[in-house]
C-alpha cells in the first residue's frame, strides 16, 4: 500500500513537473547598448563585461548586445535615441551630455580635478551619487561612471605654450562648455562629431583636438596631429546611462542586477585603463609624436578664470564644485 507520505511526495513531484513544463518563463530582452569607440577600447570592454554578469545573474533572461564604433549613431543623435527609448543603454561622455543636463558641466569644467585619486574619490561618493540620481530627471537612469583619464591638446603643428594656441581651429565636443574653454585658451573651438575628426584633421580642416591618450591613438588622429601638449585640462568621465523606458521594464530584483553589474564593470575597467593610456602613448612615440610635457601649464589654468566665475554664477552648478574642491 502506498503511504500517504509517499503520495504526497509523489503529487509535489508531478506538480513541480507540470509547472515547469508549462511555466511562462518572464520574457527574456537583449537590451542594445551604444559606444562610439572601437570593439576593443575599455568601455566596450566594460559593457561586455556587464552583459556577463547580466546573464549569469538573470539566468539569461536578459542581456545587453553592445554596438561599438558609433554603429547606432554619433553622441548627439544616440543621447536623443536614448532618452525616447529607441536605444536602451548608452556609454556616453559627460561633456556632450551637459547640452541636456547642464549640472553634468560640473565634471566637465577643466582644471577642476586635481588628480585622478581626487576624480574618483568624487564619483564613488555622495556626489558622484547625487550626478547619477539627477538623471532621473531627464528620462535616464544613471548606471554608473566609467574612467576616462584626462584629456589633452593635440595639433599638427607643434604647441609648446599658451601663446601658441592664438589662432588655433581646435575641433570640440558638442558642448557649450568645451566651446567656452577653448576660446578661453585664445583658440577657435569647432563642433565636429567624433566620427569626423580625422578627416578634418586631415584636410586641414581643423588644426588640433582634445582627447585622452586611447582616444588619440584608437581614432588614428595621433597620425595626422603628432603633437600631443600634456594639458590634463579636463577629466571629463564616462557615463553608462539607461533609458527610463528600458528601465521600467525591469522589475525591481533585475533593476537592481543591472545596477550592480554596471558597477562592477567600472570597477573591471579601471583596473585596465591605467595600462591602455601606457600603451597608447607609448604608441605614440613610437610613432615619432613630439609629446610637450614641460612647460608653464599655469596660463593655462589662469585663462579659465572667467570660466569658472561664470560656472560659480549658477547656485546649483557652484554646490557642486565646492562639493568637489572639498573631496580634494
Ligand atoms: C572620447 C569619448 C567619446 C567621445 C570622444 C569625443 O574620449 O570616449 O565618447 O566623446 O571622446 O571627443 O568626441
Amino acid at each position: 500500500m502506498i503511504s500517504k507520505l509517499a503520495l504526497r511526495a509523489f503529487s509535489a513531484v508531478l506538480l513541480a513537473t507540470f509547472t515547469a513544463a508549462f511555466a511562462v518563463p518572464a520574457q527574456a530582452r537583449e537590451f542594445r547598448a551604444a559606444d562610439n569607440q572601437v570593439a576593443d577600447y575599455p568601455t566596450v570592454q566594460a559593457i561586455e563585461h556587464m552583459n556577463r554578469l547580466v546573464r549569469e545573474r538573470t539566468n539569461g533572461r536578459h542581456s545587453v548586445r553592445v554596438f561599438h564604433s558609433g554603429q547606432l549613431g554619433e553622441e548627439n543623435e544616440t543621447i536623443k535615441q536614448t532618452r525616447v527609448g529607441a536605444i536602451d543603454i548608452n556609454r556616453i561622455n559627460t561633456a556632450p551630455l551637459t547640452q541636456v543636463i547642464p549640472e553634468l558641466e560640473a565634471l566637465a569644467i577643466p582644471f577642476l580635478f586635481s588628480s585622478i585619486d581626487h576624480l574618483h574619490r568624487v564619483l564613488d561618493g555622495p556626489v558622484g551619487e547625487e550626478i547619477l540620481k539627477q538623471l532621473d530627471n531627464y528620462e535616464f537612469v544613471g548606471l554608473t561612471f566609467y574612467d576616462s583619464g584626462a584629456r589633452s591638446i593635440y595639433t599638427t603643428k607643434t604647441v609648446r605654450s599658451l601663446a601658441d594656441m592664438q589662432g588655433l581651429r581646435i575641433r570640440v565636443q558638442n558642448s557649450r562648455l568645451a566651446e567656452e574653454m577653448v576660446k578661453a585658451m585664445g583658440a577657435t573651438p569647432v563642433v565636429i562629431s567624433y566620427g569626423q575628426v580625422l578627416t578634418s584633421l586631415a584636410t586641414k580642416l581643423v588644426d588640433g583636438a582634445e582627447n585622452n591618450w586611447p582616444s588619440y591613438v584608437t581614432t588614428d588622429h595621433f597620425k595626422v596631429a603628432q603633437h600631443y601638449i600634456l594639458t590634463e585640462h579636463t577629466m571629463a568621465p564616462e557615463l553608462l546611462i539607461m533609458s527610463r523606458k528600458a528601465w521600467d521594464t525591469l522589475d525591481a530584483a533585475d533593476q537592481k542586477i543591472f545596477k550592480q553589474a554596471a558597477r562592477e564593470s567600472s570597477l573591471f575597467m579601471r583596473g585596465q585603463w591605467r595600462a591602455w593610456e601606457e600603451r597608447s602613448r607609448k604608441q605614440a612615440m613610437e610613432g615619432g609624436n613630439t609629446i610637450v610635457s614641460n612647460f608653464d601649464r599655469k596660463p593655462f589654468v589662469e585663462a579659465m578664470a572667467d570660466l569658472h566665475a561664470n560656472a560659480a554664477k549658477d547656485a546649483k552648478l557652484k554646490r557642486l564644485i565646492d562639493m568637489i574642491r572639498a573631496a580634494d
